[in-house]
């Protein structure tokens, strides 16, 4: 199995390849009206699906260097999240030999059967890593800290695909608050200034002069 290392720039040019990232403008879900969208939902070849996953292990195996492998749970958010963790657990094991424990929520409740809205591992009582795609204001993943906390588990870390480095409840970005309201690494592969300064790139197929204006003056605007 081959795992070349996770390169940010090789990551944007085959997302905005395959329509992952689109330019344009976009209605966000904290109504922000945006110059470009990361769609994971579209991260839908193999290709792409591995891509992810490994640059996901590689950070999670590095995040683990000190601690006891053995303990990592991860935790996918329904529902972009649900194929990520499950690539992941598996590229942790394929590339570097961590037998991590793995789950998921639904967002419907069973009430047949075994019940409950959580899959996989049990997490009650657990450090879990959440995995998700992109934190913008921070709403999203503060309701997933929400349902581990209801089901017992504390949050290990947080990993995300594309940290859009926007300023969350207040001046701060959504990501730096979550880190310190949790007091928990949170790490994302790519983030706003990789996708400008991929946009700047001399090399970059993809240069646009008045597309990297729409993305500097909103980044001036919602940035931090
Ligand atoms: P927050 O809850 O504001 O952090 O927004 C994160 C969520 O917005 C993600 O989980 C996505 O559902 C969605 N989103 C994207 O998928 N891609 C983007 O580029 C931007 C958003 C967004 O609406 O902010």
């Amino acid at each position: 199995m081959h795992s070349d290392a996770f390169s940010a720039h090789q990551f944007i040019e085959l997302a905005l390849d395959n329509q992952v990232l689109k330019f344009g403008e976009f209605v966000l879900k904290s109504g922000r009206i945006s110059p470009y969208f990361f769609n994971a939902g579209l991260l839908a070849t193999g290709e792409m699906l591995s891509v992810l996953a490994n640059g996901y292990a590689d950070a999670l195996a590095a995040q683990m260097k000190d601690d006891n492998q053995d303990e990592l749970v991860i935790f996918g958010a329904a529902y972009k999240g649900i194929p990520f963790v499950a690539a992941t657990a598996q590229a942790l094991w394929l590339n570097h030999g961590i037998n991590a424990k793995w789950g998921y929520n639904r967002k419907e409740v069973k009430t047949h059967g075994e019940g409950g809205n959580l899959v996989g591992a049990d997490v009650s009582g657990r450090a879990v890593w959440i995995l998700d795609d992109v934190i913008t204001a921070g709403t999203a993943m503060r309701e997933v800290v929400d349902i581990l906390s209801n089901a017992g588990a504390s949050v290990a870390g947080i990993l995300v695909a594309l940290d859009r480095k926007e300023k969350g409840q207040a001046e701060h970005s959504a990501i730096q608050e979550l880190a310190a309201t949790l007091n928990v690494p949170v790490q994302a592969l790519v983030d706003m200034d990789d996708i400008i300064g991929y946009l700047e790139a001399d090399d970059s197929p993809y240069q646009d002069a008045t597309q990297l204006a729409k993305m500097q003056h909103y980044r001036n605007q919602y940035g931090v």
